[in-house]
């Protein structure tokens, strides 16, 4: 007798979501991929293992020796080929941004801003050019965790008809310092402090807030990355900035000043930091398997790209610089224009060849895209090619199928490490006398880049403008954005970060920044701390207490509208009801959600109609900080069981305390209560007593998060 279908224990992988007629990212243009070979072989059979030489290799389990129990010989060269590659695997790590992930697609665009720039990729609607597009955090190291507390990395490059463009941004719309000089300073202090080589991918520790608290310019930054930003739940629902003013110009060089912004179609959602915490050890490839999954699933990630378009006039009316990358133009103040929109829709086929081997540069810029004088943005433009000639190891990373453009090419540049292109004939110089056909590419005024004719008659000097000294005001505008949920975790982050300080006077001194930002906030962290408010730092120029508010910086306003994209988890054990879990996952799937299976053993459960249904997880290997809400259906005998096991009423603590929206048979009921929680049922607890409960549940599940059981716990805590 054939043994019943197994039922999937997760959302089964589905048919890329492709509307008919559009082509994937694979087929916009040359070159794709790794540029490296497969290990497939014509007519399906089995390739011959061969050295790099191509030689066949007739025994890859034993060096040559002489005698059984003899010396290996030098002229073993297959051992000698494989272990000397070997030694020679690894390149430098990035000296910031180490740990990243990538993923291809395209750019398509849905207005034109032919008016205002002669960039190619900015003028016909409805075009597409291939994409590649590299998240990181920036203090770790390659091999550190996904959940840090810090910065992530939006670098983007468009392979563009008129060279490549990247946008090498971040997922804050501002950064720490005004000027590049200090940027060394800034991320030696951020990293691991050089003689103990700890903490590894943190910022709470003496150096860095050493630094901070010494660098006013950075307390409007320190207020996004104190906030759940830094903890996004995933690549897919966060922002991307440009962060610097650039320029766009049109062909006749006139200028209009620009700043890039990212918006992910599924909107902003972050985790919480105890969850951060736990899911680094609980998975802590937590990002790139959700990008990997959600790509491979056909749920293709998108962002839209949008503009914040103004010229010198309207950059005037502002007391601060637009050339200072500690600020930002508020929405409210001049709206972002959405003009199209990037979809990432291909993993990597090599991780090393492409997302190891990209190298962004701000310097990428086609004709029609230029540069601001922010001072930032100048220095970058050096940091970017140098560093990447130490990484890459030669000028001739340009070959490299990832970094090449995908548009034709035609330069006298040659020779080097690793040259892959060197142009035939007898000409490499210009300009000659060999005419048009042997003489090789002419510049092109009409057609090339040129840069914005700036005047500047002011001296060299070194020195801060004037226009750059508000550190306060923006700080606060942000502070006064978030919800009050939002501004307890700014308030919870400074003190779990200042309480790793060791050195009181560095939490004194940052104390007396934040009362210049705002006095509630500094009183928190100073309680939080159990500290004494100092007084308030010099400032060099007063804050202004009239910035209104900004809801777009809140993720919380700005928050899932649905359970799109999201991911239930599901806790069963042998009888689950069989119906109740079919509906469930007919809802979430419904919804565009996916669901994962956790259960007492990997080997899966019986349901209550005799069906077998696999597991995803082992319980103690599925906690539920790896879901955005869960689903708890044991049956009331397996019930019983799970209440004597700690992870399974960690699943459920947990998942309240995060404030999670938590669907509960009679015998997930009966687990909250052995967890402590039985008298606490909120109504984001919500009861799955019969199938039909099932899409409701689903629907409630929206907005993701109950924050106000957040403050009841805290309440309870301090009770
Ligand atoms: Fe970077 N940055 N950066 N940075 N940055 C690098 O380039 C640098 C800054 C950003 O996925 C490095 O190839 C200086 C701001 C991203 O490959 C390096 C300054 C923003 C990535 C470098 C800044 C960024 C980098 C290290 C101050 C947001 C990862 C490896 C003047 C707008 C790109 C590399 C990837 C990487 C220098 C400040 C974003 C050393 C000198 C501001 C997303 O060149």
């Amino acid at each position: 007798m054939t043994p019943p279908p197994i039922k999937s224990g997760e959302t089964p992988r589905k048919a890329p979501k492709v509307p008919p007629g559009v082509q994937l990212s694979e087929s916009y243009g040359e070159p794709q991929g790794t540029g490296g070979e497969t290990h497939q072989v014509a007519g399906g059979g089995v390739a011959t293992l061969t050295t790099q030489q191509g030689i066949p290799v007739a025994d890859d389990q034993n060096s040559l020796k002489q005698g059984a129990r003899g010396p290996i010989l030098m002229e073993d060269f297959h051992y000698r080929e494989k272990i000397f590659h070997f030694d020679h695997e690894r390149i430098p790590e990035r000296v910031v941004h180490a740990r990243g992930y990538g993923a291809h697609g395209f750019f398509e665009l849905t207005e034109s801003l032919a008016d205002v720039t002669r960039a190619d990729v900015f003028q016909r609607v409805g075009e597409r050019v291939p994409a590649f597009v590299r998240f990181s955090t920036v203090a770790g190291s390659k091999g550190s965790f996904d959940l840090a507390r810090d910065v992530r990395g939006f670098a983007v490059k468009l392979y563009t008809n008129e060279g490549n463009w990247d946008l090498v941004g971040n997922n804050i719309p501002v950064f720490f310092i005004q000027d590049p000089i200090k940027f060394p300073d800034m991320v030696h202090a951020a990293k691991p402090e050089p003689d103990r080589a700890f903490p590894q991918a943190q910022t709470a520790h003496d150096n860095f807030w050493d630094f901070i608290s010494l660098t006013p310019e950075s307390m409007h930054m320190v207020m996004w990355i104190m906030s759940d930003r830094t903890i996004p739940r995933s690549y897919r629902f966060m922002e991307g900035f440009g962060v610097h003013t650039f320029r766009l110009l049109d062909a006749e060089g006139n200028s209009t000043f620009v700043k890039f912004h990212w918006k992910p179609q599924l909107r902003l959602q972050s985790v919480v930091w105890n969850e951060a915490v736990k899911i680094n050890g609980a998975d802590p490839d937590f990002h790139r398997r959700d990008l990997w999954d959600a790509i491979e699933g056909g749920d293709f990630p998108a962002w839209d790209l949008g503009v914040q378009l103004f010229n010198q006039e309207f950059a005037d009316q502002f007391d601060f610089d637009v050339l200072d990358p500690t600020k930002i133009i508020p929405e409210e103040i001049l709206p972002v224009r959405t003009i199209g929109r990037l979809v990432l829709d291909r993993v990597v086929d090599n991780f090393f060849a492409e997302t190891e081997q990209v190298a962004f540069c701000t310097q990428n810029v086609p004709p029609g895209i230029d540069f601001s004088n922010d001072p930032l943005l100048q220095g970058r433009n050096f940091s970017y090619l140098d560093t990447q000639l130490k990484r890459l190891g030669s000028p001739n990373f340009t070959h490299l199928p990832i970094n090449a453009p995908r548009c034709p090419m035609a330069h006298f540049q040659q020779d080097g490490h690793m040259a892959m292109r060197n142009p035939k004939g007898r000409v490499n110089y210009e300009p000659n006398s060999w005419g048009p056909q042997m003489g090789g590419p002419r510049e092109d005024p009409l057609r090339g880049f040129r840069s914005f004719a700036e005047t500047n008659p002011e001296p060299k000097q070194r020195l801060r403008p004037e226009s750059f000294a508000d550190h306060y005001s923006q700080a606060r505008q942000f502070f006064i954005s978030q919800t009050p949920i939002e501004q307890k975790h700014i308030g919870d982050a400074l003190v779990f970060e200042l309480s790793k300080v060791e050195r009181p006077d560095i939490r004194i001194r940052m104390l007396s920044h934040l009362l210049n930002i705002d006095a509630d906030l500094a009183q928190t962290v100073a309680d939080g701390l159990g500290a004494a408010l100092p007084q308030p730092a010099q400032a060099a120029m007063p804050t202004r207490d009239d910035l209104d508010p900004s809801p777009a910086l809140s993720i919380v306003e700005n928050g899932p509208q649905g359970f799109a994209g999201r991911k239930l988890g599901i806790l069963v054990t042998d009888g689950t009801d069989a119906d109740l879990f079919d509906a469930l996952t007919e809802a979430v799937t419904a919804a565009g959600g996916v669901f994962e299976v956790v259960a007492p053993k990997i080997g899966g459960v019986t349901l209550s109609d005799g069906a077998a249904l696999a597991a995803k997880h082992k319980i103690d290997g599925g906690p539920s900080v790896l879901f955005d809400a869960v689903a708890v259906i044991p049956s009331s005998e397996g019930a019983q069981l799970l209440a004597g096991d700690g992870p399974s009423r960690d699943f459920v603590s947990d998942a309240f305390v995060h404030c999670k929206f938590i669907g509960l048979s009679e015998g997930g009921a009966d687990l909250m209560t052995a967890a402590g929680l039985g008298d606490k049922l909120d109504e984001a607890c919500i009861t799955l007593a019969a199938p039909g409960d099932a899409p409701a549940f689903i629907a409630a599940c929206a907005p993701l998060r109950h924050w106000q059981r957040e403050l009841m716990v805290d309440l309870d805590a301090k009770a």
